[in-house]
């Protein structure tokens, strides 16, 4: 893999000022931002005035605790504009989630808002390693979702020359990246792994691809996913993160140079970590639930929002803004089986060490009797496809699962090909569970 980290004359002088620097920053926008929400955003303007606070209370950044926090049923109950703090007319653009479990939830940006997103998007694609001038291939959808359309924006702030290809018809995937010498690919790590098969099945070899850094997000993936990747393709694979409610993708990347973590964007973005059950905030270092309060978007500012994704906040390190630990599970991704909290993660993690099966899965719950039942579909590799050859991987599988994980997991190992693919975000749990 070729050495891509950045020089450091061509990062922006924030990503490396002082910690004092970064906080008096923080403080002057966080005023700003409560205080823009209050005035307008009758929700705010409710929650605060319940909670007993008012804007002016902020003196220094730990008074944010005192402030209500904000959820997604927040959003839901003022669809599909109420959350807006400027006039409609303002709004340049709106996003939404696809609203498959109910509402959805619209965002939206004024001008300034998509520079600010374009921005903090670029500073994640030179993190990861990309350059003008560089050709980066963007199989994130593009639509409703952020991840096309943010990405599309920063790469070109960062003067790249962008393919939007966005996701599905596969084939075509592995063509453009080889005609146009792409250099870059953004895409979900589970639809990369749908590309992996493609060129494999062309005929190409993945490692003499031009590809040389992937930008994986949208979804958790491992550092165990990140080496079978990395390995198959000979490149860099680097993570993402990002929610619609506080940008899209952008809040926080990955340093190539490191790859120990994302660094958030502080000086827009203000992070926390709390107890998820009792919402009290917790000690950089702890695990918790991610809260972020922007702090400078105008159409749609988001106080506290309680993300559900579980992480910890750390020491920066080749930038001075901290790092939030890899996103290895949301909770309410997390399965409780038989008493046993389980991320879809950790069977991922598990899969990559068996080399006769190939890294797609699912898992499905059902009921056995009274008790609650956990089925991982998987497939063999092409070389290890055999039934005889099936069974072997599934019990290899099923005891790394209960030795390293502590449940007893039902594998169903079927032949290549076989577990639905992914074209974006991957649908990890299908509970078939009958409800009662
Ligand atoms: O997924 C934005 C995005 C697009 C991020 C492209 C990165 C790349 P939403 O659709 O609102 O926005 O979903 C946000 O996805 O709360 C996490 O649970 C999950 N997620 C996003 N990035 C990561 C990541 C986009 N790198 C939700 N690791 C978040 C783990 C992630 N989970």
């Amino acid at each position: 893999m070729k050495d891509l980290t950045p020089r450091r004359e061509d990062l922006e002088p924030i990503e490396i000022a002082s910690r004092d620097e970064i906080a008096a920053l923080q403080l002057d926008r966080m005023k700003w931002s409560l205080r823009h929400a209050y005035d307008n955003v009758p929700f705010y303007k409710d929650s605060f005035d319940k909670a007993g606070v008012h804007p002016d209370d902020l003196h220094s950044l730990d008074d944010l605790r005192k402030f209500p926090f904000t959820v997604k049923q927040d959003l839901r109950d003022n669809y599909p504009f109420g959350m807006f703090a400027v006039p409609r007319e303002q709004i340049a653009r709106v996003h939404a989630s696809s609203g498959t479990t109910g509402q959805p939830t619209v965002v939206g940006y004024t001008k300034r808002d998509l520079d600010t997103w374009a921005g903090v998007v670029a500073r994640c694609l030179r993190a990861s390693g990309l350059r003008p001038g560089d050709v980066l291939h963007n199989a994130y959808g593009y639509g409703l979702f952020t991840g096309g359309l943010g990405i599309h924006a920063g790469a070109e702030k960062l003067g790249l020359t962008v393919v939007p290809v966005s996701g599905g018809m596969t084939p075509r995937q592995v063509r453009l990246i080889e005609d146009f010498q792409a250099k870059g690919i953004t895409v979900t790590p589970s639809y990369m792994l749908s590309i992996l098969d493609e060129y494999r099945a062309q005929g190409f070899d993945p490692r003499e691809s031009p590809l040389e850094v992937g930008v994986f997000g949208a979804e958790p993936w491992t550092n165990a996913m990140r080496k079978e990747v990395e390995d198959a393709f000979d490149m860099h694979a680097v993570d993402i993160y990002g929610l619609s409610e506080v940008i899209g993708p952008g809040v926080a990347n990955e340093c190539v140079e490191t790859k120990d973590g994302l660094h958030v964007w502080e000086d827009h973005f203000y992070p926390e970590i709390v107890n998820p059950e009792t919402g009290e905030p917790v000690a950089d270092g702890e695990l918790g639930e991610l809260v972020f309060t922007s702090l400078t978007k105008e159409a749609f500012p988001i106080i506290r929002y309680r993300t559900r994704d579980l992480t910890r906040l750390l020491p920066g390190t080749a930038r001075t803004m901290r790092r939030m630990e890899k996103v290895t599970g949301r909770s309410d991704d997390m399965i409780i089986l038989r008493g046993v909290n389980v991320f879809p993660t950790q069977i991922e993690e598990q899969l990559l060490t068996v080399p006769t099966l190939a890294p797609h899965f699912q898992i499905e719950l059902t009921r056995k009797g009274r008790m609650d039942h956990m089925i991982v579909h998987v497939e063999a590799t092409t070389g290890a496809a055999s039934e005889h050859a099936r069974e072997a991987s599934a019990r290899q599988l099923a005891s790394r699962i209960k030795s390293v994980v502590g449940i007893t997991a039902e594998i169903r190992a079927a032949e290549p090909g076989k577990v639905a693919r992914s074209q974006g975000k991957a649908v990890r749990v299908v509970d078939n569970r009958p409800r009662d």
